[in-house]
């Protein structure tokens, strides 16, 4: 079928590129490949949560089901450049009962000294939602709660803490992350706006003061252009596609994500953690590799981007690697665009 041979002619397409390509930054990571990194400062360390990437027997298709992932283990580094921790597995899909396959992105967040992991998986009925876990270490072992977030779909969960004690949960992908089967919170046929129809949005909504449910009914999220106009599906170097992220820097929000097939991070800033955003560049450069996914922190006043490529695995798609490299935003608020190699 077509889309297995186009996939696979990418995979070798990237495994040539891999042996021509000079890292800027070497993987954190390699007894075990890892992705999707999702960075948090906790106790004066640096937390990562990221996807465990294995080996699979299923195909590669569109719909990611080569991402076959089973566990999360959690990492910590002292400073950027000590030796990684891994703490070894701190959810396992077995513990989890609503959660049948398919463990993708997670992210965690810290309250009250207590620290939760949301995560998304397929279900019995093969539906995308996002579960949460509790732990009081940062590291683990996590808890998983019975049942799934309810009101909660697809992918790619980012929690946000804002300044005033407020939490958001930002998700949404597409494809395989099956954003596009989600009209008004129920499921059904897939549906794709035409190319010069507003894009499919990412969602969003205030976390309960529990952490465990949501506080609120789910919000899309406009990304709009220089013009105040929203976002097209055909604009694919600039729509939504997945990974979401939110940090803040000088009272703005900047709320940053993949556009997918041109595999590129991007971002858009808005006063308002419920958006509209206005999109404003490019922060990451494609990296080798089909999927890009991202997270920024603050560690003692430097920030961080954190990311993967397939470098370890010589471009295998579906088997990559964690890295971070430093982040600078410019005088006029700007993010300073990285290439991931040298040339
Ligand atoms: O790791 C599986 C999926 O690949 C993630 O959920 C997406 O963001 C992409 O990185």
């Amino acid at each position: 079928n077509n889309i297995n041979s186009d996939a696979e002619a990418v995979n070798k397409k990237d495994l040539a590129r891999a042996g021509h390509l000079q890292q800027k930054s070497l993987p954190l990571v390699s007894h075990i490949y890892t992705a999707d990194p999702s960075a948090h400062v906790f106790n004066d360390k640096i937390y990562i949560y990221p996807s465990h990437d294995i080996e699979s027997d299923k195909p590669l298709n569109d719909d990611g089901d080569h991402f076959d992932m089973r566990d999360y283990h959690v990492f910590s580094l002292n400073e950027p450049d000590a030796k990684v921790i891994d703490h070894g597995c701190a959810l396992d899909i077995n513990e989890v009962k609503w959660a049948e396959r398919q463990m993708w992105a997670p992210d965690a967040a810290q309250k009250d000294g207590k620290y939760y992991l949301y995560f998304p998986a397929r279900d019995y009925d093969g539906l995308f939602r996002i579960g949460v876990a509790s732990s009081n270490q940062p590291e683990g072992p996590f808890k998983a709660e019975p049942s799934y977030i309810k009101g909660t779909y697809s992918i790619d969960p980012a929690v946000y803490e804002d300044k005033d004690g407020s939490y958001y949960m930002y998700f949404g992908g597409l494809w395989g992350g099956q954003l596009q089967n989600w009209h008004k919170s129920s499921y059904g046929p897939e549906q794709y706006p035409a190319n010069d129809e507003p894009a499919l949005k990412p969602r969003m909504a205030k976390l309960s003061p529990d952490m465990l449910s949501l506080d609120e009914e789910v919000h899309e999220i406009s990304i709009l252009d220089e013009y105040g106009n929203e976002l097209l599906a055909g604009d694919t170097d600039r729509r939504y596609f997945e990974g979401p992220w939110l940090h803040k820097y000088k009272e703005k929000y900047y709320f940053s994500y993949s556009t997918g097939e041109t595999h590129k991070i991007v971002y858009a800033t808005s006063e308002s953690p419920y958006g509209p955003f206005t999109y404003q560049g490019l922060i990451l450069e494609p990296v080798l590799g089909w999927t890009t996914h991202h997270s920024i922190a603050k560690f003692k006043g430097k920030w961080y981007l954190f990311y993967h490529d397939t470098m370890l695995s010589g471009g295998q798609t579906h088997l990559r690697n964690i890295k971070m490299i430093e982040l600078t935003h410019k005088e006029d608020g700007s993010i300073q665009t990285i290439s991931p190699y040298f040339n």
